[in-house]
Parts: structure tokens; C-alpha cells; sequence
């Protein structure tokens, strides 16, 4: 019986990883931006790795604001909100609270159903090129190693488009700008580094910077507005919904165009 228990999740695994060596799309990061964008790609029938380094995907959902469970969403990201499993109660001007650990909840449950493979515990370190320098897969680690500095060599994934939603850090757009020297479709060419608070503006920034970044490589959630030089908003989520929305759209056109 420990022999078949053993065997069950390492045949399942493997599968998995197997299945997931070539993609549609590769999401780096499982807070709200990502995780909407994932399971929305994947409703629509695409495939989509989504790596989180962390072992929960959710990023900063989970903690509300100060650790006090509740986030708000605006009216006009309701809908969304409503069609991913959050249970909205009704706030201030229009606006509603929802409970941040049901919310996260319910988004990893929706890019789960959709079938969207999660792989938690990986961190994305880098990207790849083609011929044609556009960005064609990423470069994984099991975070872990990374954490401990071990001289372990990655592996790689080929992907269609690849997101960076990796939030404040803007990891991969920056690493990509840092390393390869290559202008990304930003005002001043690089990555412009997030601004201090301003809420209205921080939420119209997120979805204003969600963008093809670089050929092949988008950037949505805190990571638009790190590149794009936007405000931050603090425990307001509408913004973070509107950018996985937009960007799962413009993924789906790139697609489609590569595919002619
Ligand atoms: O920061 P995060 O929640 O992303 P988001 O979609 O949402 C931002 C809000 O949560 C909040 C906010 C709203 O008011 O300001 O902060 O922009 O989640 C980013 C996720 O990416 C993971 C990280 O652990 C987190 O869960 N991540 C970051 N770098 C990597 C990564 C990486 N290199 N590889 C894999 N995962």
C-alpha cells in the first residue's frame, strides 16, 4: 500500500510536468492578476502553466489590509468578482467588501476547475528567446533551491506568451530589461518603478500598464504599474481583476496572431 501511494502521486506528477513542457501560456505569480488571467485563458480552452513560488498561491489577497480580513472591489469589477465565486457584501458608495480569504479562495477554485496546472514551490528565474529575440518560454527552479543558493542548473518550458504577474517586484520584466538591455514598450523604455499611494489612480494605472511589455511577455497586476511607473492602491482588488481581464485578452490576440 505505501508502494501504490507513492507510485499515485509520482506517476500524477510527472504527467502533469510532462504535459506542461510545451504551452500556450505560462503565468508567473498566483496573486488575484494572475490567477484570474489563468483560469480565464484556460476557460477559453488554451493550456496554461501557472508558477507561484510561494507554497500557497494568493499573494498579497490572502492578507486583506494589516491583516484585517476584508478587501473592497469596486462596482465596476463586481461582475467578475461575482463570476469567480466571491461573496460580495454591499459597501460604501456602491462599492462592496468581500471576506480576502474567501476571495482568494475562490480564485485559486476557479483557475483550478478551469484547468489551469498550478505548480506551486517553482519560481520562474528567467525567460527564454527565439530566433526572432521574442520571448518563448521561462526558466524554472524549485524555489527552495534558489532560497539556499544551491548551484542547481533549471529547466525549461516553452510558452506561447508568457505573464508577469509577479507583483510589486515586477520580477521578470525587470530581469528581462536588466539582463538583456532591450527596450520594453514603456515611456522611458525600461521599467519606471512603482509610485507612492494614490487609490483612484493606482486602480485606473493597473489596468492603463497592462500591456505586451515586450514581444511575448505581458505584464499585468502590480507588475503593470511597477514597469509602468503607477500608483500603488493598497486593499482595493477591482483594479487587480480588470488587469487579469484585459491581459487574458490580449494573450488570446497575440495567440491568434502567431497562429496565421
Ligand atoms: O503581489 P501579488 O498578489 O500580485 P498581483 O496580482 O496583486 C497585487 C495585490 O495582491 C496587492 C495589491 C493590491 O492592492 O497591491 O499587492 O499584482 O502576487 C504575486 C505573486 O507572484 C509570486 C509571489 O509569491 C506572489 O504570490 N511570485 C513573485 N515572483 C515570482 C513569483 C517568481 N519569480 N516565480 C514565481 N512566482
Amino acid at each position: 500500500m505505501e508502494f501504490l501511494v507513492s507510485s499515485g502521486i509520482i506517476n500524477s506528477y510527472f504527467r502533469k510536468l510532462n504535459d506542461s513542457l510545451r504551452t500556450d501560456v505560462a503565468v508567473v505569480g498566483g496573486g488575484p492578476s494572475g490567477l484570474l488571467a489563468a483560469a480565464l485563458l484556460a476557460e477559453k480552452g488554451y493550456s496554461v502553466n501557472l508558477y507561484e513560488k510561494s507554497l500557497a498561491p494568493g499573494g498579497g489577497m490572502w492578507g486583506g489590509a494589516m491583516m484585517f480580513t476584508s478587501i473592497l472591489i469596486e462596482r465596476n469589477a463586481a461582475s467578475i468578482a461575482e463570476e469567480s465565486g466571491m461573496i460580495l457584501a454591499p459597501g460604501e458608495r456602491g462599492n462592496y467588501v468581500v471576506d480576502s480569504v474567501q476571495a482568494t479562495a475562490a480564485l485559486i477554485n476557479r483557475a483550478c476547475c478551469s484547468g489551469v496546472r498550478i505548480f506551486n514551490c517553482i519560481s520562474v528565474e528567467d525567460l527564454t528567446f527565439d530566433r526572432n529575440e521574442e520571448v518563448n518560454g521561462v526558466v524554472i527552479n524549485w524555489f527552495p533551491v534558489l532560497q539556499k543558493g544551491l548551484m542547481v542548473d533549471p529547466l525549461m518550458t516553452g510558452a506561447k506568451a508568457v505573464l508577469d504577474a509577479t507583483g510589486h517586484p515586477a520580477e521578470i520584466a525587470t530581469g528581462l530589461a536588466r539582463k538583456n538591455g532591450v527596450k520594453l514598450s514603456t515611456a522611458s523604455g525600461g521599467v519606471a518603478g512603482e509610485r507612492s499611494l494614490n487609490v483612484e489612480l493606482g486602480e485606473r494605472n493597473t489596468v492603463e500598464f497592462t500591456c505586451e511589455v515586450y514581444p511575448g511577455l505581458f505584464v499585468s497586476g502590480m507588475s503593470a504599474c511597477a514597469v509602468g511607473g503607477g500608483y500603488r492602491m493598497g486593499p482595493v482588488f477591482g483594479g487587480m481583476l480588470l488587469s487579469g481581464s484585459k491581459v487574458a485578452d490580449l494573450i488570446v490576440k497575440r495567440i491568434e496572431r502567431k497562429q496565421l
